[in-house]
């Protein structure tokens, strides 16, 4: 059986990591479009390296949750096929034993130069300042992660992963980013059986056949055991 799952910022709120959206959201205290696009990374570059500076060192401080780990437990010792895609840039599931995870919305430890395109490990802060190791070349370093109006990646890998699903199952992702939002749909149309597991409602239960509503490290190890 092919199993494919797809999480958000809720599997890692109990972790100690904030989500996006809501009360002491991410957002709060941020315009989406000064610090997530590459329109506002043109504006004011520094600001952007602060708000992921920041990120970067909240993420390498908490540690995995009980949702993360009964994943890497699915994956692991399962008899089933298990397929990880991330909207998540923190490393949770990698340091929980998940042993393959597809970032589709990119990494936070990891920088990417605009100039060359090489792709590096990153657990320090960047600034524009910061010297591509690969060219050489000074204030070309970005945070290697998606912003609106960029192309997710593996796309094409997550379609095909859709198409031969046999039970897709979308874990703490409020379900208003797209193409992300849309997985539901393509699964229900491969015949896939559907599950949410999400602490409340998402913009996109009724495509579910299944929605359950709770903390993900409750209702993942409930799922997963
Ligand atoms: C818990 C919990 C607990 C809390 N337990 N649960 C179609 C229609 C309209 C617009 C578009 C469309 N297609 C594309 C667009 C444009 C745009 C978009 O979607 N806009 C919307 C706002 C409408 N999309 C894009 O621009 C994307 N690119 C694109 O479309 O390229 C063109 C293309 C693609 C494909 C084919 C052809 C063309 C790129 C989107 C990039 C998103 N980037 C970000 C930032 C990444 C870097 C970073 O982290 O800073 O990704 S935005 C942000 O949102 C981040 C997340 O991955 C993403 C999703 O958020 P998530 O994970 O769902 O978090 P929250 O906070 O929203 O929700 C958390 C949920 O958890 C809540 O429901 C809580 O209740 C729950 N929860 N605690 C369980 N303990």
């Amino acid at each position: 059986m092919n199993i494919v799952i797809l999480t958000g910022a809720g599997i890692s709120a109990e972790s100690g990591v904030p989500v996006f959206r809501g009360d002491d959201g991410l957002w709060e205290g941020h315009r989406v479009e000064d610090v997530a696009t590459p329109e506002g990374f043109r504006r004011d570059a520094e600001k952007v390296h602060q708000f992921y500076n920041q990120r970067r060192r909240k993420v390498q401080a908490v540690e995995p949750n009980p949702a993360h780990r009964a994943l890497a437990r699915l994956a692991r010792e399962g008899s089933h096929r298990v397929v990880l895609i991330t909207q998540n840039i923190d490393d949770l599931h990698e340091r929980a034993g998940s042993p393959e995870v597809l970032h589709m919305h990119g990494e936070l430890l990891k920088s990417r130069c605009e100039e060359c395109g090489k792709v590096s490990v990153c657990r320090h802060d960047l600034s524009r300042a910061s010297i591509c190791d690969a060219c050489g070349g000074i204030d070309c370093l970005r945070p290697h992660v998606v912003w609106f109006g960029e192309m997710p990646i593996h796309l094409d890998w997550i379609q095909q992963e859709l198409e031969r699903a046999d039970e897709f199952v979308s874990i703490g992702t409020s379900g208003r980013v797209y193409p992300a939002a849309g997985f539901v749909e393509i699964a229900n149309e491969s015949g896939a059986k559907t599950l949410e597991l999400n602490l409340d409602p998402s913009e996109v239960s009724g495509a579910f056949d299944v929605s359950r509503h709770g903390p993900a490290g409750e209702l993942v190890p409930a799922w997963v055991d």
